[in-house]
C-alpha cells in the first residue's frame, strides 16, 4: 500500500540484523575496535538522538535551524516547479519543515533513512501536516543507494543531508557518497548541505560529552542493542563514553572505553578488552568553508553559496550539480 516505505534498497529486519552482526564481529576483531555509526539508530537511538538534539551544549541542531530559516529564500530560489526534494538520514523531519514552508508548490518529499520507525513516524506527520504533499518514504542507509521511486514529478531533484551527517563518513567515503548522490539526482540536481565547523576543542567536546550524559546513554545503546539484537553479553558497567577531539583528522571521535579488563560472547565467538581498551563508535568531522568545496568538487559538484551561523558556528552549503 502506497504509505509502506519504498524497499529497493531494502534492508529486512532480518537481513539488517545480519549486517549489524557482521558490522559488529568484523569491527570487533580489529586492532583498534570499531563498529560504524549507523548502527546506533535503532527506535532507541534514535529518540535518543533528538533528545540530544535539545541539549544546551548540542548547538548543531539549534544553530543549524535558524540558519537555514534564515537562508530558505536564498536556498530554494531556484528548486522550480514539482522540486523533488530527497532528503538523505531524515530522522524526525523537522528542519524539512522550514523547506517545506519556504516551497508550498514542491512536487514531492523523498525522506530516506535507516531507522523504519522514525521514517514512518515522521512521515504521517509531515502528510499529517502537508496534506498536499507526496511523501515518498525510502528505508535503507546511504552506503548503497537505490535510483529513486520512478513514479515522481519531473522536475529539479534537489538533495537535502542537514545537521553535518556527512561527518560521520571517512573522506574517501563522503566523496563516494556525494558522487553517488549527484548520479541519483540527475542532470540540473541542487543539494543543500549542512556540516559542523571547527572551533575551539573545548565546544565540541561539550557538545559530545554533555553533563546531562544524554550523549554517553546514546553511545552506550549500540551495546544494549547488540545483547537485545545479537544476544551478545556486553557488560554495561564494564563500558564508559569518551569524546576525543582528534586535531589531525578534524573530527571529534566517541568510543566506549573499558574501565576494566572484560570479555564479551556474541553467537560463538568472544571478544576480549583490555583495561582502557575502546570500541571507536563515531566520528563525526569538522568542517572548514575550504574544505567542503573540496569535498564538493572532487565529487563532481560545485558551491554556489555557503552560509555560516554566528558562533558556535556551523554552515549550509548550496552544491549545483
Ligand atoms: C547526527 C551524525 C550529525 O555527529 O553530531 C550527536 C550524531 N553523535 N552526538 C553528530 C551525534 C553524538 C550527530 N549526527
Amino acid at each position: 500500500h502506497r504509505h509502506a516505505p519504498h524497499r529497493h534498497a531494502a534492508p529486512t529486519d532480518d537481513a539488517q540484523t545480519a549486517g549489524f552482526r557482521r558490522d559488529i564481529v568484523d569491527g570487533l576483531s580489529r586492532d583498534q575496535k570499531a563498529v560504524p555509526p549507523k548502527w546506533f539508530y535503532d527506535a532507541e537511538g534514535s529518540r535518543l538522538f533528538e533528545d540530544i538534539t535539545a541539549l544546551p551544549e548540542y548547538y548543531p541542531t539549534r544553530q543549524e535551524t535558524a540558519l537555514l530559516r534564515e537562508s530558505a529564500a536564498a536556498l530554494t530560489a531556484d528548486f522550480g516547479p514539482d522540486a523533488v526534494l530527497v532528503e538523505f538520514g531524515s530522522g524526525a523531519s523537522e528542519k524539512t519543515r522550514i523547506l517545506l514552508d519556504a516551497v508550498p508548490d514542491l512536487g514531492a518529499y523523498v525522506p530516506l533513512d535507516i531507522s523504519e520507525t522514525a521514517l514512518l513516524d515522521a512521515a504521517t506527520r509531515i502528510r499529517a501536516d502537508y496534506p498536499n504533499l507526496t511523501v515518498q518514504s525510502v528505508l535503507g542507509d546511504f552506503e548503497h543507494l537505490a535510483p529513486l521511486p520512478d513514479d515522481l514529478p519531473h522536475g529539479r531533484r534537489i538533495g537535502f543531508f542537514p545537521g553535518s551527517t556527512i561527518g560521520n563518513l571517512q573522506p574517501d567515503e563522503a566523496e563516494r557518497f556525494l558522487a553517488a548522490a549527484r548520479r541519483m539526482l540527475g542532470e540540473g540536481a541542487l543539494f543543500i548541505l549542512g556540516v559542523d565547523l571547527v572551533k575551539d576543542p573545548a565546544i565540541l567536546v561539550a557538545a559530545y560529552d554533555d553533563s546531562q550524559g544524554v550523549t554517553a546513554a546514546f553511545n552506550r545503546n549500540l551495546l544494549v542493542r547488540a545483547n537485545a539484537e545479537l544476544d551478545a553479553d556486553f557488560d554495561l558497567n564494564a563500558f564508559t563514553h569518551r569524546a576525543v577531539w582528534n586535531a589531525e583528522a578534524s573530527r571529534m571521535e566517541m568510543h566506549l572505553q573499558a574501565i576494566t579488563p572484560t570479555t564479551v560472547r556474541i553467537g560463538d565467538q568472544s571478544f576480549r578488552f583490555m583495561s582502557g581498551e575502546t570500541i571507536h563508535t563515531e566520528s563525526s568531522r569538522k568542517f572548514t568553508p575550504e574544505s567542503v568545496e573540496a569535498m564538493a568538487k572532487a565529487s563532481g559538484w560545485s558551491v554556489v553559496r555557503t552560509d555560516v551561523s554566528p558562533e558556535p558556528s556551523v554552515a549550509l552549503a548550496l552544491l549545483r550539480a
